[in-house]
């Protein structure tokens, strides 16, 4: 008696757990697909808080600036070009070393901040020496979203953003 009720137990269970199973990933997947059609699916992002320090030398010069990504995909900053330099490269910090980095990450919902002591525009071959209340424009460009251009004011050399 027992273990035929067991039995019939168990093979309810079984065509009951395959249906609800089924049910549920289709509900994730639609979930899922209408997510990235709104906005999820690529990267969206903008910069601020550029900044560039007037410089001590009159060859070579850093900048900073944060970009902020509203997307749900990475993108990376792979090249940054501005007439006030033919030699633009991005450098990170480690320690009291400066590195040469081929791009920079951007991650998903969230930021990548370029601030003093850490990673920065290292800009060289300076067209002119730029002066405090000038502004230079940079031309951002990344692996899939539109270059992004802006304009970077030109603060004194020890100039320091807020918060
Ligand atoms: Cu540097």
């Amino acid at each position: 008696m027992r273990p035929k009720k067991m039995n019939k137990v168990t093979a309810a269970t079984a065509t009951t757990l395959p249906l609800l199973l089924a049910g549920g990933l289709l509900l994730v997947t639609g979930c899922q697909s209408e997510k990235n059609a709104l906005s999820s699916g690529r990267a969206e992002l903008s910069v601020s808080g550029a900044y560039l320090p007037q410089p001590a030398m009159t060859d070579m010069a850093a900048a900073y600036f944060t970009v902020t990504n509203d997307g749900g995909k990475a993108d990376q900053l792979t090249k940054v070009t501005s007439p006030l330099s033919r030699d633009v490269t991005l450098h990170t910090t480690e320690g009291a070393q400066m590195k040469h980095a081929a791009k920079l990450e951007v991650p998903a919902k969230g930021k990548l901040s370029l601030t003093r002591g850490g990673t920065h525009l290292m800009l060289g071959k300076l067209d002119h020496k730029p002066k405090q209340g000038e502004k230079v424009e940079f031309t951002l460009h990344f692996a899939t979203s539109a270059p992004i251009r802006i304009q970077v004011p030109v603060e004194s050399t020890t100039f320091r953003p807020e918060g």
